[in-house]
């Protein structure tokens, strides 16, 4: 059973986009027996969707008087680089932009939720906090930018949670956030095209502490300039908000210090140091924040670390694909930023570094602090030339042009140069829509190729 907001029963609603999220809002629609008037400007897919339910119609060509909601995918612009022209359409009509989330929390379920948003670490923590609650058998469902729509998940029950990736379109698409725990990680400038500036993407952050419910508990990483000015501002409106560092003591917060939990609230530690799938600082963030849940949910000690134990990580996330000795092989495709990429580099020593993909036009000097990590760089893709020349000098480094070279290339080094320990990370700091057709696919790709020249087995 999906998820519907019974609001929309006989109304008129155009929907733009039809991929995930966008599919799953019209079944959505559908089921409570809203006028729907959806459209895609990619009109490829027409053919594979099911029509009876709803009407293929041109958006550009509608009259939006008469239309309650334009719900628009999360992937297309509502207001930089320029709004698409049915979004300007609309508005000008004086029609609403929703997005789905909008229609989630317009549905008046009755259970609790989590709303998680950032500009890294989003989907892991999502993650991990679903694992906890699932490791203590409480009923969860996890979705939203992570992957499954969020109406496209069942309903569960009041004692239920919904734990929700929430990107910052997402965030910008909806009003009624009705959140009752709003997890913020961190900021730092990413699709800063989608947002025109690193202040409006600020502002959109800082919606998730808008919930429209009473006594809902704000976590926050306080460990950047953005999110830290965010907490000032909400602990100076007496809003209930824990912070977490991972740089410093904080008191009346959560912090982490060479891999131990502190929580100076109650005087507790969790030491997760050894634990192999929360290493590296960032980790240690997602970690705290998905502490944080798990206390206020009134988890104990040991079953929070007992359930961080048995967290299998996300898959392109700093993934170990494989271990040849002292040979480690790490797949971490989802990095499409410098940001993502640092945490990474800042993970591993003894580093055979393969780099490039599109570039979203990010500096690459943000890595070089990192580069005494590296051993080699080889570079891929579209942004592989310029990369080496902006790293020339610097570390060894070569445009390679495609992962398949880089991968032997790497291999290859390691053979040559007699390194005994050592880590082939693949970790782009770009998109992969150069060369491939998403990050999974890029990491599916890198993965093969470990399966395929070192010889391990696919289990
Ligand atoms: N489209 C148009 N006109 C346009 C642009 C796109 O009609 O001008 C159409 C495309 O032809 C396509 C559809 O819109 O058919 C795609 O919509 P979308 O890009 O919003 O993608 P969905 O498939 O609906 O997936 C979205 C999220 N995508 C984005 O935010 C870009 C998914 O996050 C999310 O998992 C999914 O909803 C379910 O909630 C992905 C993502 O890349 C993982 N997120 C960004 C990130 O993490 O950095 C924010």
């Amino acid at each position: 059973m999906m998820i519907t907001a019974k609001e929309y029963k006989g109304k008129n609603v155009a929907v733009l986009g039809l991929g995930k999220s966008g599919i799953a809002t019209v079944k959505s629609l559908a089921e409570v027996g809203a006028n729907i008037f959806a459209w895609d400007d990619n009109s490829e897919i027409f053919s594979k969707l099911d029509k009876t339910k709803y009407k293929i119609f041109n958006l550009e060509q509608l009259d939006f008087k008469n239309i309650s909601s334009l719900v628009l995918s999360p992937g297309i612009p509502l207001n930089f680089p320029k709004p698409h022209p049915v979004v300007e359409r609309a508005k000008i009509a004086g029609c609403e932009v929703i997005g789905d989330f909008e229609l989630f929390f317009r549905s008046k379920l009755k259970a609790n939720f989590i709303g998680i948003t950032g500009t890294n670490g989003k989907s892991t923590t999502t993650s991990l906090i679903t694992h906890i609650l699932k490791y203590r058998s409480i009923e969860v469902q996890a979705g939203g930018n992570i992957g499954t729509p969020v109406l496209s998940l069942d309903k569960i029950d009041t004692d239920g949670f919904y734990v929700l990736e929430i990107s910052s379109y997402q965030l910008d698409l909806s009003s009624n956030i009705s959140l009752d725990i709003s997890v913020l990680l961190n900021i730092q400038p990413d699709h800063l095209d989608r947002h025109g500036s690193i202040e409006n993407y600020y502002k959109i952050k800082k919606k998730i502490f808008e919930s429209r419910k009473k006594n809902s508990l704000g976590v926050i990483g306080i460990d950047d300039f953005y999110s830290e000015k965010i907490y000032k501002d909400l602990k100076n409106k007496n809003r209930l908000i824990v912070p977490i560092s991972t740089k410093k003591e904080i008191s009346g917060g959560v912090y982490v210090i060479d891999g131990i939990i502190y929580d100076s609230r109650f005087n507790y530690k969790i030491d997760i140091k050894n634990i192999h799938n929360l290493r590296g600082r960032h980790n240690w963030q997602n970690a705290a924040a998905a502490y944080i849940v798990a206390k206020k949910i009134g988890l104990s000690n040991d079953t929070i670390k007992s359930a961080f134990m048995s967290f299998k990580g996300l898959p392109h996330r700093l993934e170990l694909v494989y271990k040849d000795g002292q040979i480690e092989y790490i797949n971490d495709s989802k990095a499409t930023n410098v940001y993502a990429t640092s945490y990474a580099l800042k993970s591993f020593k003894s580093i055979i570094w393969i780099l490039g993909g599109r570039s979203k036009d990010e500096k690459i000097d943000y890595l070089f602090p990192y580069l005494s990590r590296v051993e080699h760089v080889f570079t891929i893709g579209e942004s592989g030339e310029i990369l080496a020349k902006q790293l020339h000098g610097k570390v060894k480094v070569d445009f390679v042009s495609s992962l398949e070279n880089a991968f032997c290339k790497s291999i290859n080094f390691i053979k040559i140069s007699k390194l005994k320990k050592s880590v082939i990370l693949f970790s782009p700091a770009c998109s992969s829509f150069d060369q491939f057709k998403n990050f999974e696919d890029r990491g599916e790709k890198f993965r093969d190729m470990v399966f395929k020249y070192v010889g391990a087995s696919h289990d």
